[in-house]
């Protein structure tokens, strides 16, 4: 089993992210410099009903469709899709490539409740969206689906337009960058060792300082190579390469396990944290690309209470990735703050 580092040095380091290779600067020491820049206003909590939202039960959407009266989950297809039937490609040329790009967008409502989280719904609501995103991926069995990226943007911070519960799912006929460099880096480490990668990092931090929470079927853990200050990754503790493959206790448990860790986030920021999270896990129950360990990414924008926010500007953007806090700090702020 690898051996995580001890001891975590204080000072200014970069760590690898074996899953995209690239590099991050890890800068303990910044963390306490002075604050006087923008601070963000936590949102307030809304009405359970919304006239003007196009997610709530019986409102008409841009399509011109109305919302049923629905109970539960629901879904439908985007009615401002990025990817569509018809690909309209630019003329390519060696320093200007193109190519077609098509699929399908769709929206997956997590509950008639405009106001709901869910970090705040109960387990049995999520495990309707268990049983939603598996019902979704079912949908794109077909040849033409490359990858199916599942994700939920949550909050004003994470561009998210309408505080409705909801996620959203876009199917490509191609490989996504961030996807294709995972799958490659997960199946040369495979082709090298015969290992799952993230197996073997998964159970590297099971007893680590980097461990969030483990359940009966799931471990949560901020990565060592953690980008935003409080990432965290999210895999089985079985060798599934999708959503598909779970057993209907794995389903369970992972609605159990996601409403605690994502309820350790609220009560360590103090407010309904915003967020992005996505699943990259297979869409068939065949076919998975070698060494590919089902996984989701969490991604809150959030560096310390509901008002400070990390940039991602400057050297982000023009040189690497750099953090404050290491990761190993996350972990144990979001260790402390589980219920
Ligand atoms: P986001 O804010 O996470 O993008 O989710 C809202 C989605 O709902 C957005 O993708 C779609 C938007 O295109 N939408 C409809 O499909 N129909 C509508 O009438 C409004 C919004
Ligand atoms: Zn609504």
């Amino acid at each position: 089993m690898a051996k995580t580092p001890d001891p975590i040095p204080a000072g200014a380091h970069r760590r690898y992210d074996p899953l995209l290779d690239t590099w991050v600067v890890v800068s303990p020491h910044r963390s306490k410099r002075p604050w006087l820049g923008a601070r963000t206003a936590p949102e307030p909590c809304g009405p359970s009903y919304d006239p003007a939202c196009a997610l709530c039960a019986g409102n008409l959407r841009a399509s011109g469709e109305r919302m049923p009266d629905y109970d539960g989950v629901y879904s439908f297809p985007n009615d401002f899709p990025a990817l569509g039937h018809l690909s309209e490609v630019p003329e390519s040329a060696p320093l200007f490539r193109a190519e077609a790009a098509r699929g399908q967008s769709r929206v997956l409502c997590f509950s008639p409740n405009h106001d709901l989280t869910l970090a705040e719904a109960d387990d049995a609501l999520r495990e309707a969206v268990v049983g939603l995103w598996q019902e979704e991926l079912r949908r794109f069995s077909g040849a033409e689906t490359q990858w199916v990226q599942l994700f939920e943007n949550r909050g004003r911070l994470m561009g998210c337009s309408n505080p409705h519960p909801h996620g959203q799912l876009w199917a490509s006929d191609f490989l996504p960058t961030l996807v294709a460099q995972e799958l490659r880096s997960q199946q040369a480490h495979f082709e090298r060792t015969g290992q799952a990668l993230l197996a073997e990092v998964r159970d590297a931090e099971l007893a680590g300082p980097r461990l969030v929470l483990a359940s009966d079927a799931w471990v949560s853990w901020v990565p060592f190579w953690a980008r935003w200050p409080y990432e965290t990754l999210l895999a089985p503790r079985r060798a599934l390469a999708g959503l598909l493959e779970l057993t209907p206790a794995e389903a369970q448990d992972l609605a159990h396990h996601l409403g605690r860790l994502l309820g350790a986030y609220d009560r360590h920021f103090g407010c309904r944290t915003p967020y992005s999270f996505g699943w990259h896990g297979w869409h068939r129950l065949t076919g998975a690309p070698p060494g590919l360990l089902l996984h989701a990414h969490l991604l809150p924008p959030l560096l310390e209470g509901p008002d400070r926010q990390k940039f991602m500007v400057g050297f982000e953007l023009m040189a690497e990735t750099q953090r404050d806090l290491t990761p190993e700090q996350a972990a144990a702020a979001l260790r402390a703050a589980l219920a």
